[in-house]
């Protein structure tokens, strides 16, 4: 099983950097805001995440709480009844490609890794759960830091910055410092600018447009565009007809530097990609 780490190393090269490696999505929630309800049961979750594989996804980034804005937590346990058994059941089914486990729970973090996961992807940027940076320095696993502001009941009430993509680097780089204090390793955290969270379509789209301006941080750099509210903002369409959108937001993310793009239709990304970089 090749590591997320070999992997990203192993893409050939693309617009100066290299292509990105494509996450695909399984929401385990009723009620996430892309896909809510979709995938909530184990064998729908563990049918699409087989899917996806066979689609040609790099990762797969499995959440069991919906952090859609406006969203209510849900507890830990309910969270692990959701994801475990998807995790448990990939593996035994042959997949082979790393798990990453979106939380911000600790202890569903760690049984996520005992289950076959290699990725946390906490969009608290592990400031939810005071044991998170521990437990990824311990497991020497790759830590996805994502900037939000505020949490997700409360994200989109009016979120204002003086500068965004400042603001954002800062945040990044304190919690980077925050996760070597805690004794995570330098190579294993990846960055990712929250596209969404606790923004206006206006800061979602300065964020894309300088990302290369958190790619020179030295950490991989994920962006989450899929379906997102800003892309229907621009177009007028619902969350269930995002896709070319979601492609257009993608390749963009993928010229300016990401190193990896978390996505729903991981195909349709994938040949999005191998067109641009045959062209570049
Ligand atoms: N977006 C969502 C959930 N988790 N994790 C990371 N790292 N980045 C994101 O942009 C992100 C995420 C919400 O989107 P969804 O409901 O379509 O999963």
């Amino acid at each position: 099983m090749a590591s997320p780490l070999d992997l990203l190393r192993a893409q050939p090269p693309f617009a100066g950097r290299l292509l990105p490696l494509v996450m695909g999505i399984v929401n385990v929630t009723p009620d996430s805001f892309s896909d809510g309800g979709k995938h909530a049961g184990t064998d729908a979750a563990v049918a699409h995440g087989l899917k996806l594989v066979a689609d040609g996804a790099d990762i797969l980034d499995i959440g069991g709480e919906s952090t859609r804005p406006g969203a209510w937590p849900v507890t830990p346990e309910q969270e692990q009844a959701r994801v475990l058994p998807v995790i448990r059941a990939w593996r035994a089914r042959g997949v082979t490609v790393p798990v990453s486990i979106d939380t911000r729970h600790a202890s569903t973090a760690r049984s996520a890794l005992e289950a076959g996961a290699d990725i946390v992807n906490d969009v608290s940027a592990a400031t939810h759960d005071p044991d998170m940076l521990r437990l990824c320095a311990e497991r020497r696993c790759v830590l996805i830091l994502m900037h939000m502001k505020g949490d997700p009941s409360t994200m989109q009430q009016q979120p204002r910055y003086a500068d965004v993509v400042r603001e954002v680097r800062g945040y990044l780089a304190g919690r980077v410092e925050a996760a070597l204090a805690a004794g995570c390793a330098r190579h294993s955290l990846w960055l990712d600018p929250g596209f969404g969270f606790g923004k206006l379509p206006e800061h979602n789209f300065a964020l894309v447009r300088c990302l290369g301006e958190l790619c020179d941080m030295g950490h991989p750099v994920l962006l989450g565009v899929s379906r997102k509210s800003s892309l229907g903002h621009l177009t007028g369409r619902p969350v269930e007809d995002r896709e070319p959108e979601s492609l257009a937001a993608g390749l963009v993310g993928a010229l300016k530097g990401a190193s990896v793009l978390r996505v729903h239709e991981a195909g349709w990304m994938k040949r999005a990609l191998q067109v641009a970089q045959a062209l570049w």
